[in-house]
């Protein structure tokens, strides 16, 4: 029997037609949020390929320039910061961005302008990019309510006001995870690059009730706060059952995708240098958060849900705490 590959699938579900059919099936929707989710697929695709190539097209090392953070922006930063904005202001969608490498906000101009807010980091983990370890783009969407002229107040809203919110993560395959709104769920999108198009290969995620990983950077401990490290040691040396794995890769994107799927807590918190943590609010907290409590788990700045955070600042900082209800509510009662 001659050998066979596997059969091609004549009606592969792909990100394009999935969420058309979500835009089909919207009683009020007019086919925006599809047009902008098209223009985010197609940055992800371009920038997934320069990452995958980066070393022989020599976009890989410094670019020279240092972003808002004040962090040594590598070339590809540069170009995914880019193809963010070329690609969002081009679908006639959004109205006004919000980017990790840009120190204030984007305005896109009158004439293609649309009813959305993007806020996004567009190469989360680019400390990692030379040493070919994961890294990802992380999005948020607002709806602008707001009748008066774009402004960063728009932009200045709890997670709890996001239309949708998503990463890729540019790992040993290249992954879009989607929330498309509340109570709708999360589904993850492998590329398929013999196509050029994303596959629905996860739908449904759900992170586990509880875990066996805890995801912290220790490097870090002589910062934290005591109960914060009882925690961590309670983990290491539990009093009954199997101490916790621990698992760190030092990128967000990886780290969450990880947590999302296996389960387990992923934490990066206040710490003397950092009262605020590091990672940011309105890109990375918000983003990760909405998907991870789209898919059953929790997601906290310790004190309140980070999707609760009035934010007052564009790029303001905030601990985080996401992962399985169980874990995350279980760190809770020791840092309270
Ligand atoms: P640290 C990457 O630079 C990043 O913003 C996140 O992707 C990641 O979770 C965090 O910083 C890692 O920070 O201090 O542990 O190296």
């Amino acid at each position: 029997m001659s050998q066979q590959g596997p059969a091609f699938d004549v009606n592969a579900m792909t990100l394009t037609r999935w969420v058309l059919y979500q835009q089909r099936t919207a009683p009020s929707a007019t086919g925006d949020l599809t047009q902008l989710l098209n223009s985010i697929q197609t940055a992800v695709k371009a920038i997934q390929s320069a990452v995958r190539k980066a070393g022989i097209a020599k976009l890989h090392g410094i670019s020279g320039d240092t972003n808002v953070q004040g962090e040594q922006v590598k070339k590809l930063d540069v170009l995914s910061n880019d193809l963010f904005i070329n690609m969002l202001k081009s679908s006639y969608t959004t109205c006004m961005l919000v980017s990790e490498e840009n120190s204030s906000v984007i305005q896109v101009e009158t004439e293609r302008r649309g009813k959305y807010v993007v806020c996004f980091d567009p190469l989360d983990g680019s400390s990692n990019i030379d040493c070919l370890v994961s890294v990802g783009s992380i999005f948020a969407i607002y709806k602008k309510v707001s009748p008066s002229e774009p402004s960063e107040s728009d932009a200045l809203r709890p997670g709890s006001e996001l239309v949708a919110a998503g990463y890729a993560l540019y790992g040993s395959a290249t992954m879009l995870v989607l929330a498309l709104g509340r109570g709708k769920g999360v589904n993850g999108f492998m590329y398929d690059p013999s196509i050029g198009e994303f596959i629905l290969t996860d739908p449904n995620m759900r992170v586990p009730e509880q875990g066996k990983i805890y995801s912290i950077n220790e490097g870090y401990t002589a910062e934290w706060s005591p109960k914060l490290k009882k925690y961590i040691d309670d983990k290491k040396n539990p009093k009954v059952g199997k101490a916790y794995g621990a698992r760190y890769v030092g990128s967000m994107v990886a780290d969450v995708h990880r947590t999302i799927k296996y389960g387990g807590i992923f934490m990066y918190p206040a710490t003397t240098s950092a009262p605020k943590g590091k990672l940011r609010l309105l890109y990375e907290c918000n983003p990760m958060a909405f998907v991870v409590t789209e898919a059953g788990g929790l997601a906290s700045n310790g004190n309140i849900p980070i999707l609760d955070i009035q934010p007052s600042s564009i790029h303001e900082r905030a601990p985080c705490y996401l992962g399985s209800k169980k874990d995350v509510e279980e760190l809770l009662t020791y840092l309270k």
